[in-house]
C-alpha cells in the first residue's frame, strides 16, 4: 500500500536532476497516504557488460523516513545530475511496511540481483505467496537482499527472462510481465524497469490503486486505448511448445519441470511490436514528445496532466516508444470492456493543498460547509423538496423490494452507517443491519440475491471493504457504493451508488468525508422513500434541515476559540476520556472517541448513555473527563438522565447541548458547547465538529504529527 509514481519520458529531453525532481514531486504528493519509506530508480551510465554489450546501469537511491529525507540523501549522495536522456523510465515509491521493519534494505524498489539489477520493481501491497516464491527462487541460487515479499517479484522477473533466453525466445516486455503475475498470489499495484527494456516501463494492478496521466502537446486522435488482449493463435502455439521445450531444457542449469507455471513466450509474441495504440497514432507517422506518468493516485499527476486512465485489476500498462499499450494478465471473459476510457479530471491542484491552515485536518473540518453542501448540490431540489441521485435512480425500484439492507465499512465509514441507520429504517421500513467489513468476513454472513449491500468508504480502496464487496457480488446481492475517490476499486466494482463528492481528503483522520457520507446515506434513504405520501411532511423537514446545515456547520466553528482553551486547560493532561450519547447520538460518540484516540494518542471511549449503570458508571469520579451529547430529540430525557447519574458521581461532565439550554445546569456542568438545533436525525452533522476540532486541538497540544498519526495509514490497502 502507500504510494506509486513514475515517469517516462519521450522524445522530451529531460536531464537526470529534472526526472530525479519529477520523481520525488510526486512521491511528496503521495505522502499523505501514510507512510515509512521512500526511494526511486533512475538510469546511471551505460557501460560494457561482454555478454550484453553496452547496457545501462542503475542509480537506486532509498531510504527510511520522509521524502524530505531521501531529497537530502539525492544530495548528500551527489547523484549526477546532468546527463540528458531523450527516452528514459523512472519509478519511485512510499512504503508502509508490511514485510520488514522499514530500514534501508527493505525500502524499494528492489532489484533482481546485486550484480547489474537487471529488473527493478517497486509494489504496493502484499504478495501472499512469498514465502513459497523466496524458497524456488533461493533453491535456482537466488540471493535475496531483504526482507520484503516484493523482491521475488523482482527476482522472478530475472528468473523467467532467463529461462525464455535459454529457450530460445526474446520475451516482450508485456509478455514476460504476464509470466510473472501468473505465479504471484495477493495485492499489487507495481511498476517494472529493466536495462533488457530501455525507456520502457509495464505498471499492473491487482487490488492496488494504479493510473497513468498522459502529457502531450498533440490532440490525443480517440480518448481511449483499445485493451491488447491474448492472440489466441500464439497462445496455441505457446501451449504446443511447452513439451517440447520443457523437455529439451531438463538439466543441471536448465528449466525444469518443476519451475513453477512457466511457458515461454511464444514466438510471435517476441519484440514484434506492430499493434499501434489507435490514440497515439500521429497524423503524419512521426514519433510525437510525450510525457507519461504513473501513479496510484490523482494526486501527484493532477500538477502534470489532467489526461489520466485508470487501470482495472489485471490491466498490465506497457509504455514504450511515446504509447501506451493496454494488455490483459488473464484471458478475456464474455462482456469485458475492450478500451479503457482517458478521462479528464476535475481535480484542482489547490484541493489538494493545505492553504492558509496548518493542517490539512484543520483544513478539512473547516472546509465542511463548503464540501457538505457540495454533496448535495445538483440533486436536492430545495423548492420542491425533491432528490434525485443519478446513480441510483435505475436501481431505486430494485432496492425498494430488497429484503434488507446491509451497510458495510470500516471505521469512520461505518460511523457514519451507525449515524444514519435509524432514519433508514423509519423512512424505508426495510431492515437495515450495519456491519464491519472484517467481522461480516470472518462471519461468512449470509448474503442473498434479494439483499441490497452498502459499501461506505472514503478512498474506496480499504482492502476489508473491497473483499467484503467482492464476497456480496460472488452471492448475487445488489451492491451500492458511497464513496468519496472517483476512480476508486469500490466505485467501479459496485453495481451502482454515489459519490460523496467531498474533494480530496489528505489528513489522515476523516472529517469531512464522514459528514458527506453521513448526508449522502440520508439522500439515499429519502430517495428511497420519495414515493411514499405518508412520508411527505417528514421529507420536507429533512429536506429542508439539510438546506441549513452548511450555515449551521459555520456556526458551530465558531467554537474553535473556546474549545481551544477547553483542550489547553483542562483535557491536555488528561489520559483517558468518554463520550456519551444515545440514539442518534451514539455514533456522534463513537465517531468522537475514534477520532481522539487516534490523532491524540488519548484513550478514549464513546459509550451508550443507556449503558452508563451496567458498568461504566464504576469509572466515574470528579476527575474523568467526560463529554455528553444532550441535543434535543426524543431521547433528551434519557441522555438527562445518564447526566445526572454522572454529576451524582461527582462528574462535572462537558455538554454539547443545543444553543441556549437552560436545562442544562451550569454549576454541575463543566462546560456547554452550544451547537444549532436541527431535525433530530440530522443534528450528528453538527454535534461531531466539536470533537473533531477537540481532537485536533488535542493533538496539536501534544506536538503530534495531525495529518500523519504513528502506525495509521489514509487508505488501508492490506487486510
Ligand atoms: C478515521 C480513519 C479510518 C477510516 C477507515 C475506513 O479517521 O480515516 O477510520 O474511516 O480506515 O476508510 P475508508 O473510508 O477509506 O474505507
Ligand atoms: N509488502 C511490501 C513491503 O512490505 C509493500 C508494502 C507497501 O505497500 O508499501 O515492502
Amino acid at each position: 500500500m502507500c504510494g506509486i509514481f513514475g515517469y517516462v519520458n519521450f522524445l522530451v529531453d529531460k536531464n537526470r536532476g529534472e526526472i530525479v525532481d519529477t520523481l520525488i514531486e510526486g512521491l511528496q504528493r503521495l505522502e499523505y497516504r501514510g507512510y515509512d519509506s521512500a526511494g526511486f530508480a533512475v538510469d546511471g551510465k551505460l557501460f560494457n557488460d561482454g555478454d550484453n554489450g553496452e547496457i545501462m546501469s542503475n542509480i537506486i537511491v532509498k531510504c527510511p523516513g520522509k521524502v524530505k529525507v531521501l531529497r537530502q540523501k539525492v544530495a548528500d549522495d551527489k547523484i549526477d545530475r546532468s546527463d540528458v536522456f531523450d527516452n528514459h523510465a523512472g519509478i519511485a515509491h512510499t512504503r508502509w511496511a508490511t514485510h520488514g521493519q522499514p530500514k534501508e534494505q527493505n525500502c524499494h524498489p528492489h532489484r533482481s540481483d546485486a550484480a547489474k539489477g537487471e529488473f527493478i520493481v517497486v509494489h504496493n501491497g502484499i504478495i501472499t505467496n512469498f514465502a513459497a516464491l523466496r524458497e524456488y527462487l533461493l533453491s535456482k541460487g537466488h540471493q535475496f537482499e531483504s526482507e520484503t515479499d516484493t523482491e521475488c517479484i523482482a527476482k522472478l522477473f530475472k528468473h523467467f527472462y532467463d529461462l525464455n533466453l535459454k529457450a530460445g525466445v526474446s520475451p516482450d516486455f508485456n509478455e514476460l510481465t504476464k509470466q510473472v503475475l501468473h505465479e504471484l498470489e495477493g495485492s499489487y499495484g507495481l511498476l517494472v524497469k529493466s536495462f533488457h527494456y530501455p525507456g520502457e516501463v509495464c505498471g499492473t494492478r491487482k487490488g492496488s490503486p494504479l493510473l497513468v496521466g498522459v502529457k502531450t502537446d498533440r490532440k490525443l486522435k480517440v480518448d481511449f486505448v483499445d485493451v491488447e488482449f491474448e492472440n489466441n493463435a500464439s497462445a496455441a502455439v505457446a501451449q504446443q511448445q511447452i513439451g517440447q521445450t520443457l523437455s529439451s531444457l531438463n538439466g543441471p542449469n536448465g528449466a525444469t519441470a518443476q519451475d513453477l507455471g512457466f511457458i515461454p513466450v511464444a514466438p510471435g509474441e517476441q519484440n514484434l511490436r506492430t499493434s499501434q495504440s489507435r490514440a497515439f497514432l500521429s497524423e503524419d507517422d512521426l514519433p510525437t514528445p510525450v510525457e507519461f506518468f504513473l501513479s496510484s493516485d490523482p494526486a501527484s499527476v493532477v500538477q502534470h496532466t489532467k489526461k489520466v486512465l485508470f487501470l482495472e485489476d489485471d490491466d498490465i500498462a506497457h509504455i514504450y516508444d511515446g504509447e501506451l499499450h493496454i494488455h490483459r494478465a488473464s484471458t478475456k471473459s464474455a462482456g469485458e470492456s475492450t478500451v479503457r476510457p482517458i478521462q479528464t479530471l476535475e481535480m484542482e491542484l489547490n484541493e489538494i493543498m493545505k492553504g492558509p491552515f496548518k493542517h490539512f485536518m484543520q483544513k478539512e473540518i473547516f472546509e465542511q460547509p463548503d464540501s457538505t453542501f457540495n454533496t448535495m448540490r445538483g440533486r436536492i431540489d430545495f423548492e420542491n423538496n425533491t432528490v434525485t441521485l443519478g446513480g441510483l435512480k435505475a436501481w431505486l425500484p430494485t432496492i425498494r423490494r430488497c429484503r434488507r439492507i446491509i451497510m458495510i465499512a470500516c471505521g469512520t465509514s461505518y460511523h457514519s452507517c451507525l449515524a444514519t441507520r435509524s432514519i433508514f429504517e423509519e423512512l424505508t421500513e426495510i431492515p437495515v443491519s450495519v456491519e464491519l467489513a472484517s467481522d461480516f468476513l470472518d462471519r461468512r454472513s449470509p448474503v442473498f440475491r434479494d439483499d441490497t449491500c452498502v459499501f461506505v468508504s472514503q478512498s474506496g480502496e480499504t482492502a476489508d471493504s473491497i473483499l467484503a464487496l467482492q464476497y456480496c457480488l460472488e452471492r448475487g446481492a445488489l451492491t451500492v457504493g458511497i464513496v468519496n475517490s472517483v476512480g476508486s476499486s469500490m466505485s467501479r466494482q459496485t453495481h451502482c451508488g454515489v459519490h460523496i463528492n467531498a474533494g480530496p481528503e489528505i489528513g489522515v483522520a476523516s472529517t469531512k468525508a464522514y459528514t458527506s457520507q453521513y448526508i449522502a446515506l440520508v439522500m439515499f434513504a429519502l430517495s428511497l422513500s420519495n414515493d411514499s405520501i405518508s412520508r411527505a411532511g417528514r421529507h420536507e423537514e429533512i429536506i429542508q434541515g439539510l438546506q441549513k446545515i452548511p450555515d449551521q456547520i459555520k456556526q458551530v466553528l465558531k467554537l474553535e476559540d473556546k474549545i481551544k482553551k477547553l483542550c489547553n486547560d483542562d483535557l491536555n493532561d488528561q489520559k483517558s476520556l468518554l463520550l456519551l450519547g444515545r440514539g442518534y447520538q451514539f455514533a456522534t460518540a463513537l465517531e468522537g472517541a475514534l477520532k481522539i484516540k487516534e490523532i491524540s494518542y488519548m484513550h478514549s471511549e464513546g459509550v451508550l448513555a443507556g449503558e452508563l449503570k451496567h458498568g461504566v458508571l464504576a469509572l466515574v469520579d470528579d476527575k474523568l473527563p467526560i463529554i455528553a451529547f444532550a441535543t434535543r430529540d426524543s431521547l433528551f430525557p434519557k441522555t438527562m438522565s445518564a447526566i445526572e447519574q454522572v454529576t451524582a458521581r461527582d462528574g462535572r461532565p462537558i455538554v454539547v447541548c443545543n444553543e441556549g439550554d437552560a436545562i442544562i445546569s451550569n454549576d454541575k456542568v463543566h462546560t456547554t458547547l452550544e451547537v444549532p438545533q436541527t431535525v433530530d436525525c440530522l443534528q450528528g452533522l453538527l454535534n461531531v465538529i466539536p470533537v473533531q476540532l477537540i481532537s485536533y486541538w488535542l493533538a496539536v497540544n501534544r506536538g503530534i504529527d495531525v495529518d500523519f498519526p504513528r502506525n495509521l495509514a489514509k487508505s488501508v490497502t492490506v487486510e
